[in-house]
Parts: C-alpha cells; sequence; structure tokens
C-alpha cells in the first residue's frame, strides 16, 4: 500500500469518525439513548455502539468496496489475511452508558502485522487523533510526541483491565508498576489510554489481554508519535486479542518487563 492510498484512507475514516461522532454525541446526551445491556460481566452494549458501527461499515463500503472490516460488534466481512480496517465504535462503552465523558470511536488499518494507520475521535472534547504510518501523529491537526519522562519514578502508567482477566495478574501488575515508583490509574476506555500516552498526558498504558479493535488505530498514533509499541499483531492479536504496552521511551524498558509475564488467556471470548 503506497503512502499515497495510506494517505487517502487516512482522510475517509476521519471524515467517517467525525460523522459518526456527531451522531454518538446527540446520543450520549440523550440518557434514553444511553439504555444498555450486557455483553457479559461488566461488558457492557448499546444500541448506539451498533449503528456507529454501521454507519461506518457502509461509509467504508462506499468507498474502499473490496476491504475487508473487523468490527467489534459486527465481526469480520472479507479476507483479512490482506489487511483490515479495524474499528471500535465506542471505546469505552461502560463510560458511554453511565454518561461519563470518556468515550471515542477508533478507526484503525491493519496490514500483516502492523498497524498502519489510526484514527480516534473524542466527540465529548472534540478531539480527533490520527496518523499513518510514515508520517506524523497529530492531534486536531497539531504534531503530538510521546512525553520526555525520564523513568518510571517520574511516570504515569494506566493499567487496563477487564473481568476476563483474573484478579491476581491484575494485582500483580499493580504491584510492579507502584513498586517501580510510578502513580497508576484505570480509566475505562483503552483505546484512549493509548492516546493520552501519544500526547504525552501519560507515560504507559498496559493490559494484560485487550482485543485488537481497541487497540489497533491507537498502536498506529503512538508509533508515529515516538512511543514504544509491543508486538501486539506478532501472534494472532488480529482475532484473538493480545497483550498490549505502549510507553514513552524513558519508560519502556522498564515496563517491558511486564511482558515476559505473558498475555493472559481471557476467561470468555466476547
Ligand atoms: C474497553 C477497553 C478497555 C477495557 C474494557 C473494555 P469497550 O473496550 O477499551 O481497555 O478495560 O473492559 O473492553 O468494550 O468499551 O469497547
Amino acid at each position: 500500500m503506497t503512502p499515497s492510498d495510506l494517505d487517502q484512507r487516512l482522510a475517509v475514516a476521519a471524515s467517517l469518525a467525525l460523522a459518526a461522532g456527531g451522531y454518538a454525541l446527540e446520543q450520549f446526551r440523550d440518557p434514553e439513548a444511553r439504555q444498555h445491556k450486557f455483553k457479559g460481566p461488566q461488558d457492557y452494549l448499546t444500541a448506539v455502539d451498533g449503528e456507529v458501527e454501521r454507519r461506518i461499515r457502509a461509509g467504508l463500503a462506499e468507498s474502499f468496496p473490496d476491504d475487508a472490516v473487523i468490527g467489534e460488534e459486527d465481526g469480520t466481512t472479507g479476507d483479512a489475511s490482506l489487511g483490515a480496517w479495524v474499528i471500535d465504535p465506542i471505546d469505552g462503552t461502560a463510560n458511554f452508558a453511565r454518561g461519563l465523558a470518556r468515550w471515542c470511536i477508533s478507526i484503525g488499518y491493519v496490514l500483516g502485522r502492523d498497524a498502519v494507520l489510526g484514527v480516534v475521535y473524542d466527540p465529548v472534547h472534540d478531539e480527533l487523533f490520527q496518523a499513518r504510518r510514515g508520517g506524523e501523529a497529530t492531534l486536531n491537526s497539531k504534531p503530538i510526541r510521546a512525553a520526555s519522562t525520564p523513568d518510571t519514578k517520574h511516570g504515569i502508567v494506566e493499567l487496563g483491565w477487564n473481568p476476563r482477566l483474573g484478579l491476581e495478574e491484575h494485582v500483580t501488575d499493580m504491584t510492579m508498576v507502584i513498586g517501580w515508583g510510578s502513580a497508576i490509574r484505570r480509566l475505562g476506555s483503552g483505546t484512549l489510554g493509548l492516546t493520552d500516552v501519544a500526547c504525552g498526558r501519560s507515560d504507559a498504558y498496559y493490559q494484560r489481554h485487550i482485543w485488537s479493535w481497541d487497540v489497533a488505530a491507537g498502536l498506529a498514533i503512538c508509533e508515529a508519535a515516538g512511543a514504544y509499541i509491543s508486538p501486539f499483531f506478532e501472534t494472532d492479536g488480529l482475532t484473538k486479542g493480545n497483550q498490549v504496552l505502549v510507553a514513552a521511551p524513558g519508560l519502556a524498558p522498564t515496563l517491558k518487563t511486564l511482558l515476559t509475564l505473558g498475555r493472559a488467556e481471557p476467561k470468555a471470548s466476547p
């Protein structure tokens, strides 16, 4: 895929994220529209998730009818082995459902073992993150870079969690990170956890198991912003998920220790 192909896809993805974000924001402001059910323990689902994914899929099909698409709600269409769009229509669904303003729309493109482009839109704050391989990462068209924080003693680290993971794994990770002198947080959107690293609002995001749609766009943005990104897609991350670490360069050497503990096997698939 040429740089021009990537630029064309990036522009379409940004346009679709902005349009779908306008719809999602209207729904977010309506408590009735935020009614939700559960796909599993602490795994929220709203009607907005499905409608946002439908709108994005329709737009991609119009511009790139031969492209494969993997979405959190509607699965895989097309041959993803040749590259695929990877969509999380609403990341941070629990926050969205409960009226907390920390959620976003995530559209990435994965080619082989690399996330080669990503668009993340936070409609509440009107913040559009985007990047493509070989280009710069931007927030509302302004360049962003990972923080220059020198080490974990001066760091803020977000540890993602979900009930698919065992309590002991999460406690182990918290104990290690606090032991390295970092402050920890868990804010409920893995995608925004990654973009926080890309723009320097935090220094790392780690989660023992997370799905490809949560991270595909954020990984492309973090890589372009100069952050360390773990090899999420080197095994079967696209279909089975994987552990994910993104980190400011000063913290990466220490935090990579977390990766040696290995991917947690989810208790139940979605
Ligand atoms: C969320 C992830 C987050 C994880 C949550 C949930 P969703 O994605 O972004 O990292 O901890 O359990 O999976 O379900 O809101 O799209």
